[in-house]
């Protein structure tokens, strides 16, 4: 008789069962999440309607399923909704954009960046309810402080933040990919352990009433995709 578990290199597995679906169904499911996902915008003007813990919870839970290197998980999300620390993070992030927009960003960036509308300004670190910043773990830490290492972590955590980014969406929520450069503000305002690496800032929330976005398309298939059949 079978079991459902066996024992490989000393280490327990257990049997995995997906759920299967006809060509047919899977044709219609697959093309249904890819319109779904295909709906997805990001978004820089929020509303400043709360959004329940609950929710960011969930959408945290998402994310944390990503795969990563060796299992290690090297992820840490903060999530912010004090006003107080939103406002510290805001004006910290400007003082490093205005410098970024001045000096830093070349003018090919800066032409680059037109057709998106960005500047200095942040005003939704401090309007959006929700403030989710990813860090990544550079190295473990074990029960007794001892280094441990990671593996992938750009790739895991990255991984992990496009997973967050499909699940906000999923809510019916909005969000944007902020990249504040250098990031290291993050680390001093949330007193992080010296393990982590600031990765990603993410509001999330509503957007406002009535929000424009760029109009600019995505490459079609053929651009992105070459099959060897
Ligand atoms: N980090 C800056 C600049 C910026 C860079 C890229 I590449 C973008 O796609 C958008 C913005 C900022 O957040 O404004």
């Amino acid at each position: 008789m079978s079991s459902d578990k066996k024992i490989i290199n000393g280490f327990e597995h257990i049997r995995y069962r997906q759920e299967r679906f006809s060509d047919k169904e899977m044709i219609l499911k697959s093309r249904h999440f890819y319109e779904k996902m295909n709906e997805r915008r990001s978004v820089r003007h929020f509303s400043d309607e709360k959004v329940p813990v609950e929710v960011i919870k969930n959408l945290i839970k998402t994310a944390g399923t990503a795969p990563s290197g060796a299992h290690k998980q090297p992820w840490k999300f903060c999530a912010i909704s004090n006003n107080k620390l939103k406002a510290k993070i805001r004006e910290a992030a400007e003082i490093e954009e205005i410098t970024n927009y001045a000096t830093r960003m070349s003018e090919r960036w800066l032409e680059d960046l037109a057709p998106l509308g960005t500047d200095s300004n942040k005003e939704f670190l401090e309007t959006a309810p929700w403030l989710i910043i990813v860090f990544k773990e550079v190295f473990g830490l074990g029960e007794n402080g001892e280094k441990e290492t990671n593996y992938y972590v750009n790739e895991s955590v990255g991984i992990a933040c496009g997973m967050l980014i499909s699940a906000i969406h999923n809510a019916g929520l909005v969000t944007l990919t902020h990249t504040p450069s250098p990031m290291n503000f993050l680390s001093e305002i949330l007193e992080r352990p010296k393990n982590e690496r600031a990765f990603l800032l993410l509001p999330v929330g509503y957007p406002a009433e009535e929000v424009y976005v760029p109009n600019i398309f995505r490459k079609d298939l053929g651009e992105i995709a070459d099959f060897y059949l």
